[in-house]
């Protein structure tokens, strides 16, 4: 073991990595609580699955909890997919349990990877492919460094079958198919409706409605769904997220499994 070995070594398995990811059923966008929900579900179902996440680390919005009180809440239909994923939960009130967050973002992380899912830290989807019959069928992926250190260097592309953004409250994906094709999305206006101000009973309840298919082969999840769709936000309460990456799993599901 030397120097260049460990080298070789972590530069060939990440290639490997990157290549067997080149083709995939599903791209996910953004490693939050409803992109590695989702990710875990479809990879447990053998679809082969890689989530880009920008940023260094996992987890998106679920560490810091509330204002930094690193505890997450969750409803008693989101505490089902807890206790499913053998996250520990107490009890508050009626219908009202709290999670430790760091126990959340990083048990998702390790579930969806021993499912199968492949993490991608670091690397951002710059725009999407659109093709065949105005569909979303890749993703144009850079080193999220690149544009912080404003450099100009070109991006790659891959192909996928399904993209789901669940890239937060600024719905990068569902932006970026607006800037290409302007007014199609499946939303009221065809466009980003708009997160509204906060109003937590409505907004827990509509994030999972609002997880659809937004435009042909683009399925949005989680606070993009909120964002998109123009539901209220509903702060640290992350039942409605694990539900959304949930069903949209299963919409992929059923839709890869049409054809
Ligand atoms: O924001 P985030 O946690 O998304 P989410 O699954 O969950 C929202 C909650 O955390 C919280 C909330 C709960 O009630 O309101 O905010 O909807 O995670 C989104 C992830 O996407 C990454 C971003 O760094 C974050 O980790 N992301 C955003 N844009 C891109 C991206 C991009 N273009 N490429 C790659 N990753």
């Amino acid at each position: 073991m030397n120097e260049v070995t460990i080298s070789r070594a972590i530069i060939q398995s990440y290639m490997k990595d990157l290549l067997d990811s080149m083709e995939l059923d599903v791209a996910i966008v953004g490693a939050g609580p409803s992109g590695m929900t989702a990710a875990y579900y479809l990879a447990q179902a053998g679809f082969k699955t890689a989530i880009f996440e920008k940023r260094l680390s996992i987890g998106g919005g679920i560490w810091g909890g509330g204002m930094m009180f690193n505890k997450v809440v969750v409803q008693t239909e989101g505490k089902g997919i807890l206790d499913e994923f053998g996250i520990a939960s107490t009890k508050y009130q009626d219908d009202c349990y709290i999670a430790d967050a760091v126990e959340l973002a990083s048990s998702l992380g390790l579930l969806s990877i021993k499912a199968g899912a492949k993490i991608f830290n670091l690397i951002m989807a710059e725009d999407v492919v659109i093709r065949e019959n105005d569909r979303v069928s890749g993703l144009v992926l850079n080193w999220s460094s690149v544009p912080i250190a404003k450099l100009p260097i070109d991006p790659l592309a891959i192909r996928t079958k399904l993209v789901i953004d669940s890239t937060g409250h600024e719905s990068e994906i569902c932006k970026m198919v607006v800037k290409k094709v302007g007014g199609k999305l499946n939303t009221s206006t065809g466009n980003i409706v708009g997160e509204k101000s906060m109003w937590v009973e409505v907004a827990e309840k509509k994030v999972p409605d609002n997880t659809n298919e937004v435009y042909p082969g683009l399925i949005v999840a989680g606070m993009a769904a909120t964002a998109t769709f123009g539901s209220p936000r509903m702060g640290p309460i992350f039942g409605g997220m694990l539900l959304s990456g949930k069903k949209a799993a299963n919409l992929a599901e059923a839709m890869l499994s049409q054809g």
